[in-house]
């Protein structure tokens, strides 16, 4: 048996780890990332990813969706700029300090294509969420040969697809199966739920404790990708970012919830809207 360590991220590792934001910063100081989400039928998970990414801080966002999608988007994300999904995908991913791509995306052969030209060019940190796994799941020995970070976030469900077994069964072995697949594949996997788990190409494991059932609703998953693409884009290290970016993300639904947020009532967009509280009170 291989030896694993374990620990949890904690408010005192996200306080050490916090991003300073100089006096003489400017935008590009702060991360240039990319977003490759939505379609005609889910304009809004482009739209949760996005507003999340530019409330986390992220200096520049560029959000790539389909033509006819970005008033749609742009309308809820007026800081994001936008470029058209059947553009040249080079001239978006050149300059990137971080991308992610999945939420909403569909499974078209566009998505596919894009997919595979990040996995093997894009030199900075690449995130794939939703229905990007999908797709990462018959491209998973250009992910072994890839030597820049990949971060997967699946829930259980997309986790279970991508190892051919049932989701009960990666809920009964949630430690075991993350440190494998992270291990394996030289990924860092961000397994969701309660509790979720980050686990590092190491094998070292950080388990988050922050979080409540009010985010057991459709939308809360693209909402995490896009904080944590605002944190690795800026940080040096991809596990302080993406645990930093999972607390904040759980904790966001307990300030809400702590605010009187029913968690029936409690909604994506309102983990993003409540983003500066949470960093008034953590950062
Ligand atoms: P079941 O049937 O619920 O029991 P999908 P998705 C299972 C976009 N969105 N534990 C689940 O099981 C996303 O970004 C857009 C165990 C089912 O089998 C994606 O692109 C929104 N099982 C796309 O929709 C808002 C679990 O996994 C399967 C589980 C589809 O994403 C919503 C479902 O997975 C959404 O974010 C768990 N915790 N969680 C928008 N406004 O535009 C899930 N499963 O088919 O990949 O569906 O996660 O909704
Ligand atoms: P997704 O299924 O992709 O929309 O992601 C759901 C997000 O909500 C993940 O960040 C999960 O960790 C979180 N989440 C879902 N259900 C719960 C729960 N019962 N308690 C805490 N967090 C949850
Ligand atoms: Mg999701």
């Amino acid at each position: 048996t291989v030896q694993t360590k374990r620990y949890v991220w904690k408010a005192a590792d996200v306080v050490n780890h916090w991003p300073l934001r100089s006096a003489d910063s400017h935008k590009g100081s702060h991360g240039k990332v990319g977003i490759i989400a939505g379609s005609e039928t889910m304009p809004g998970a482009a739209a949760l990813t996005a507003g999340a990414t530019v409330n986390a801080g992220a200096g520049l966002t560029i959000v790539n969706t389909p033509r006819a999608v970005i008033p749609t988007v742009a309308a809820h994300v007026a800081e994001a700029t936008y470029f058209a999904r059947d553009d040249k995908i080079e001239s978006f991913y050149e300059n990137k300090d971080g991308i992610a791509i999945g939420p909403g995306i569909g499974f078209d052969a566009k998505g596919r294509e894009t997919l595979a030209a990040l996995v093997d060019h894009f030199e900075g940190p690449l995130i794939v969420d939703a229905d990007g796994l999908h797709v990462l799941a018959d491209m998973l020995e250009n992910v072994q040969e890839r030597e820049h970070p990949l971060i997967i976030t699946p829930h259980p469900g997309e986790m279970a697809m991508l190892i051919d077994e049932t989701p009960g069964e990666v809920n009964r072995r949630r430690f075991e199966v993350a440190e494998t697949f992270a291990r394996e594949h030289g990924v860092y996997v961000v397994l969701k739920g309660p509790c979720t788990i980050v686990a590092a190409p190491s094998g070292e494991t950080w388990i988050n404790d922050t979080g409540n059932a009010g985010l057991a609703k459709g939308g809360s998953g693209d909402v995490l990708t896009g904080m944590i693409l605002a944190f690795v884009a800026r940080y040096e290290g991809m596990q302080p970012a993406i645990s930093t970016a999972v607390y904040l993300h759980g904790y966001s639904a307990d300030q809400l919830y702590e605010q009187g947020m029913p968690l029936e009532t409690m909604t994506a967009s309102e983990i993003v809207k409540v983003m500066p509280d949470t960093f008034r009170a953590v950062g």
